[in-house]
């Protein structure tokens, strides 16, 4: 959109006025930014009005991303960058004397996920909208997202993230649009006259379901797309009465998000809560459609719903509810358009984090939707015992073992399965859901994960897209592929220097965030070693504090090492005991370094605390290093390693996940690898043949590191240190951190060699910079749309895929 600078200041004094009846002067950070988010909004209401129309009135066909988790991060910055207007507020507002950046941080981060999978989610809202794709999200309005991650003497304790406290400026109550959700209670088939099933619902909780929609705003394009979120509420019935006990219960279907990205196990609020979004959503998408169309009949030409991991799976019998209850289409009909409709992203191969639900709690809660998942399961016995064998179908099938398994229902009854990286994808055919990979081999298929580059560049490290406009031209903002560009300029001594000016110039706006975060003076000059995600065994954040300790007795034996910064950033989930554990280990590791004289000239170590997507924003421009550590074949794809990447991050990394493509991408000199292989640690299961104790016992450096554990040496931990040392020597460390030990302290010491050489280390920074822009998800929406969602034309086209070269 078109805004000069002048237009700007008049519209936000007047805006500010009518909201607060005070000039801008007299306003806070906080006034000044709901202000303008409002008249940001009110820039967005057109084209956001203009898109939804001009898809009914092409009848666009339309994708519906299910998702229970997203984390847009915040949008005012993000939305200002895509509506083409951002430069001109900043200067509007620097005229008026004020602080964007102060604005800009007045806003809260939607915490309504656990990690990558929700942030995943959101990445792709933003892409499909700057691809001009018409894609829509459904989830759920969490009153309060993931907790507020505080430490208390090291150890994590969680508090409320009351996120909406000053209101949520970017959503629009559409109670118009609310459905009622179903639950409980019993249901009876009666044959009616014209020949279909009647089907009565008696004695159900109702709820009712009430849509926030939330503006996706394409880059540059004119598109907004839509972010509906639920939220439960008491029906209004004529007659009826809730007590405020019954309407508690009813809030609590969206009060908080659970804090735990692998192990629901068995909570009924959390099937209530997947139930709710998932048949609101279907309930919405069916409604709008027969608003034009009298019959079911060319859906699934319009509609594409995609379930992301198995908590919306219940998308496959809910549509078939509505198409046989509502619509009355047979069932052999009503599945053709089901499968055609649906597809299914898988993210991890934890077993803990595969869905089930005990058959009891779900009939119970559900009774109409467990019918019909039993006639899917008795199909699909039927069909495939007689060619697989009953052994192999009692495995996989919906029902079993008393359970009812989501992923093995998503696969089922979705055309399409993915995962998310290729050793990920390949891992899910070959073990996870191996049996119906035999049986529905065209339905597997890989789509890695991509980020956007226009909130961690363009709006996250602004120093840096200075100087790739300068150098490059302003054509990656569109288009990331051109940041290919750059290797025209691997040998221009001068540009090198830039590129390293420009992490320094981060690495200090970075060390001041610090400071603010935890009153640490840190050296800017060191080597900044980054380690965001969640705190999960896998992640192997425990290796890198081994290797921390390495250091530090290095040190204290005199040795001298180039000046290391570790910043770390993780929540763990409350229940998770050994990872709360760790974080305590780590913040004691933290205080003792820092604290000693000498050895804080030469290490240091940061655990910021509350890591979520706006402090991703601060950290990853600064980063030297990035940490991709998990045990090989356990990390499904990973996008924090893609992210750092694109800040020109060297990565450092087991072949794992995504990091598999990025040395692809960079090639073997622009990445350190280390550690066992995916097949080695494949060949220890199926031998059983590991013992970590071996290589305690054979390499003094790691004996020395592990007795720290329990030896009294780290001041201020408890029983963490004792059952840690336990969980990697008695019990035979389940992730091979000892197995790997070795070799990461090989790879970081080569990474300390080259850092000793400015210029070369600048070539890869910069060679990893120019082969980022594959890892747009602006791309992996794209192969969706190609080749899942039927959105695109299918022909191929450069989009920086794996595929090619
Ligand atoms: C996952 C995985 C990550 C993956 C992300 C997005 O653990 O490896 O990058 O989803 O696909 N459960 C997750 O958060």
């Amino acid at each position: 959109m078109a805004l000069t600078k002048e237009q700007f200041i008049t519209e936000f004094k007047d805006m500010a006025l009518r909201l607060y009846a005070a000039p801008i002067e007299d306003l806070s950070s906080q006034q000044l930014y709901q202000a303008l988010a409002l008249l940001t909004r009110s820039y967005i209401a057109k084209p956001w009005a203009d898109t939804k129309a001009r898809y009914d009135e092409e009848e666009t066909k339309q994708v519906f991303y299910f998702s229970i988790e997203f984390l847009p991060g915040r949008l005012l910055q993000s939305n200002l960058l895509n509506l083409g207007i951002l430069d001109e507020v900043e200067a509007g507002l620097k005229e008026l004397d004020l602080h964007p950046d102060k604005i800009f941080d007045a806003e809260a981060d939607p915490g309504l996920g656990n990690g990558g999978l929700g942030r995943l989610a959101s990445a792709f809202m933003d892409a499909m909208a700057s691809v001009g794709m018409a894609g829509n999200g459904n989830g759920i309005r969490y009153q309060y997202g993931l907790f507020k991650q505080a430490f208390v003497n090291g150890y994590q304790v969680e508090l409320p993230d009351d996120w909406m406290r000053n209101g949520f400026p970017w959503e629009t109550r559409k109670e118009n649009r609310a459905v009622t959700v179903k639950f409980g209670g019993w249901v009876e088939l009666r044959p009616s006259r014209g020949g279909h099933l009647r089907v009565i619902y008696h004695n159900t909780d109702d709820v009712l379901a009430v849509p926030y929609d939330v503006a996706m705003v394409g880059y540059h394009n004119g598109v907004v797309n839509n972010l509906r979120l639920w939220s439960a509420e008491a029906p209004i019935h004529a007659g009826t009465h809730f007590s405020l006990e019954q309407r508690e219960r009813i809030n609590q279907i969206t009060q908080i998000l659970y804090p735990d990205d692998s192990d629901n196990a068995g909570k009924e609020l959390r099937l209530r809560q997947e139930y709710f979004f998932t048949s609101a959503g279907i309930q919405s998408i069916v409604r709008h459609y027969r608003r034009t169309h009298n019959s079911m009949a060319g859906f699934a030409d319009r509609v594409a719903i995609h379930i992301n991991d198995t908590h919306p799976a219940m998308a496959i019998p809910e549509l078939m509810r509505v198409l046989m209850d509502d619509e009355h289409v047979g069932w052999d009909e009503a599945w053709r358009i089901t499968l055609k409709v649906m597809s299914y992203t898988n993210h991890t191969l934890l077993s803990e984090a595969l869905e089930v639900w005990p058959i009891d709690m779900f009939r119970g809660l559900l009774p109409r939707i467990y019918q019909i998942v039993q006639e899917i399961d008795r199909r699909f016995r039927l069909a495939f015992v007689p060619q697989f064998g009953q052994a192999m179908i009692d495995r996989i099938a919906p029902l079993g073992n008393g359970q009812v398994r989501m992923a093995y229902l998503a696969t089922i009854g979705s055309h399409a399965v993915n995962g998310v990286a290729p050793l990920h994808s390949e891992l899910l055919k070959k073990d996870v859901l191996h049996d119906l990979f035999q049986i529905f081999p065209e339905r597997f298929n890989n789509k890695t994960n991509g980020i956007t580059p226009r909130r961690w560049i363009q709006i996250g490290d602004r120093p840096l897209a200075h100087l790739l406009d300068k150098k490059i031209g302003t054509a990656w903002r569109q288009n990331p592929l051109a940041l290919r560009k750059l290797h025209d300029f691997i040998d221009d001594k001068r540009f090198l220097s830039d590129l390293n000016a420009t992490k320094a110039e981060n690495k200090r706006e970075l060390a001041k965030y610090i400071d603010q975060m935890v009153h640490v003076k840190v050296d800017p000059d060191a080597i900044f070693d980054v380690q965001i995600k969640r705190l999960h065994a896998y992640k192997r954040q425990l290796l890198h504090v081994l290797g921390i300790l390495d250091a530090y007795l290095a040190i204290k034996r005199g040795e001298k090492r180039p000046k290391r910064l570790h910043i770390f950033g993780a929540k763990a989930a409350p229940s998770y005991v050994y990872a709360k554990e760790i974080i305590k280990v780590m913040n004691a590791v933290a205080n003792m370094v820092n604290s000693d004289p000498e050895v804080s000239p030469y290490l240091q170590v940061v655990f910021l605390p509350n890591y979520g997507v706006t402090m991703a924003e601060k950290i990853i421009p600064g980063a030297d290093i990035s940490e991709q550590i998990s045990t090989a074949g356990k990390e499904a794809s990973g996008t924090s390693n893609m992210k750092l990447m694109s800040a020109g991050a060297l990565t450092l990394a087991t072949l794992d996940g995504a990091n598999i493509e990025i040395k692809n991408a960079v090639g073997d000199d622009n990445i350190e690898i280390f550690g066992l292989t995916e097949k080695e640690i494949a060949g220890y299961y199926q031998r059983g043949d590991y013992r970590s104790r071996d290589f305690y016992e054979k390499d003094p450096r790691l004996h020395a590191v592990l007795d720290m554990l329990v030896n009294g040496k780290i001041p201020g931990i408890e029983t963490e240190g004792r059952d840690i040392y336990n969980a990697l020597l008695m019990y035979n460390d389940e992730y091979f951190v000892l197995a790997d030990f070795e070799s990461y302290l090989a790879a970081n010491a080569r990474v300390d060699k080259l850092y000793q050489q400015p210029q070369l280390w600048a070539k890869k920074v910069l060679v990893n910079i120019a082969e980022s822009g594959r890892f747009s998800a602006d791309f992996t929406v794209q192969r969706y749309g190609r080749e899942i969602w039927h959105v695109l034309p299918q022909t191929p086209e450069d989009d920086g895929s794996d595929t090619e070269g």
